[in-house]
């Protein structure tokens, strides 16, 4: 079982006000509510528009998807992802275990047909993810040695940058480096077991050089509560980062939400990042059972900040979801718009 499944359940507790205020005070961490740094996301005169895509365009913001080169042939699937999406990410195609099953040797069949597809229609993509613990291949899990892991991740990074610059809006430089539960420290990997806690900042310098044009991330799971120990190590994460000129330009929070949706924070920690001075975005989210409430506040969390800027789903259809059985997507296994669509559009001004 991927362990994912057992964190969505405790992730989706909202705290109570009174919680967060007094971890903002005790945490000593510069905070900003997600009032103070909201934008009026759609202007009275701003047309509505019918798909999610479009809509969100209207406030300059994206709307993607994760896709699956493998289903691309499918006509009903291929048909909601150009009516319905402006962004893409792969879901699996330009991981590690994906692009470079041995050392040096690289796969990208599957990623280019992904990046040329979207871009052949005006869409945009977002990279994912290259440097991530897991789908990680053996050979690179196995080196114990800090030379060999630095030049290796290096030409990682610096191959498939270089092979998509100028084509990818945001990458994911670094995915799920933080470990669950109170400790808000770096989990144990090859990365940081081998090349100690530096691996993070060396990976995004890397990555700058390899393409400045592209926007580099950080990207974890269960960061989207503002008191939550992992949040707080992240927050000192890209505060360091932006104190030292590290580069960084943006935090993906996943959003994997349990049937509760996200936690009464979520608008407020999206703030508090983007007050370091960088974009923030939502890029998978899925939400169990996809209660249309859950979906409505995930997406106005975004719209109320204004560095928030872009929403990505983890999967277009129920069934082309890796959360087997709980439905947490925006159309059902036929391809029909949901009561979750609806809410997700009607949220960014849209009408169904
Ligand atoms: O959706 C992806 C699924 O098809 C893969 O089997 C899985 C392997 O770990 O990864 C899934 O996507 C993950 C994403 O890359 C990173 N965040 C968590 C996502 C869900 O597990």
């Amino acid at each position: 079982m991927n362990p994912h499944f057992r964190r969505t359940g405790r992730n989706r507790r909202p705290l109570s006000g009174v919680l967060v205020a007094a971890t903002l005070l005790a945490g000593g961490a510069t905070a900003t509510t997600g009032a103070a740094s909201a934008a009026p996301a759609i202007t009275p005169a701003a047309p509505k528009a019918s798909t999610l895509g479009a809509q969100a365009a209207q406030s300059g913001r994206y709307f993607g998807t994760a896709v699956a080169a493998g289903k691309l042939s499918n006509g009903v699937y291929a048909g909601i992802l150009d009516r319905e999406f402006n962004s893409v990410t792969a879901e699996n195609e330009m991981k590690w275990d994906a692009t470079e099953r041995s050392r040096g040797s690289f796969t990208f069949g599957p990623a280019d047909q992904i990046v040329n597809r979207a871009l052949g229609r005006g869409q945009r993509v977002r990279g994912h993810t290259l440097v991530w613990h897991s789908q990680l291949p053996g050979w690179v899990s196995g080196i114990g040695d800090a030379g060999t892991l630095r030049s290796v991740m290096r030409n990682h990074i610096t191959t498939l940058m270089s092979r998509y610059r100028g084509k990818i809006h945001s990458w994911d430089v670094v995915n799920e480096a933080f470990a669950d539960g109170g400790s808000g420290q770096l989990r144990s990997s090859v990365f940081r077991n081998v090349l100690g806690t530096g691996f993070v900042e060396e990976a995004f310098r890397a990555a700058r050089s390899a393409d400045p044009s592209a926007k580099l991330c950080y990207n974890d799971y269960s960061i989207e509560n503002w008191s939550d120990a992992k949040t707080q190590g992240v927050y000192r994460l890209v505060r360091d980062f932006k104190a030292r000129g590290v580069p960084i330009d943006c935090v993906g929070f996943q959003a994997h939400f349990g049937t509760g949706g996200p936690p009464g924070s979520f608008q407020t920690t999206l703030a508090n990042f983007a007050a370091l001075g960088v974009d923030v975005q939502i890029t998978e989210l899925d939400i169990a059972q996809a209660p249309a409430a859950a979906y409505t506040n995930s997406v106005r969390a975004c719209m109320n900040v204004a560095r928030c800027t872009g929403i990505t789903v983890w999967g277009i259809r129920d069934s082309d979801s890796w959360r087997v059985g709980q439905n947490p997507l925006l159309f059902d296994n036929n391809g029909n718009k949901k009561a979750a669509y609806r809410a997700a559009l009607t949220a960014m001004g849209g009408t169904p």
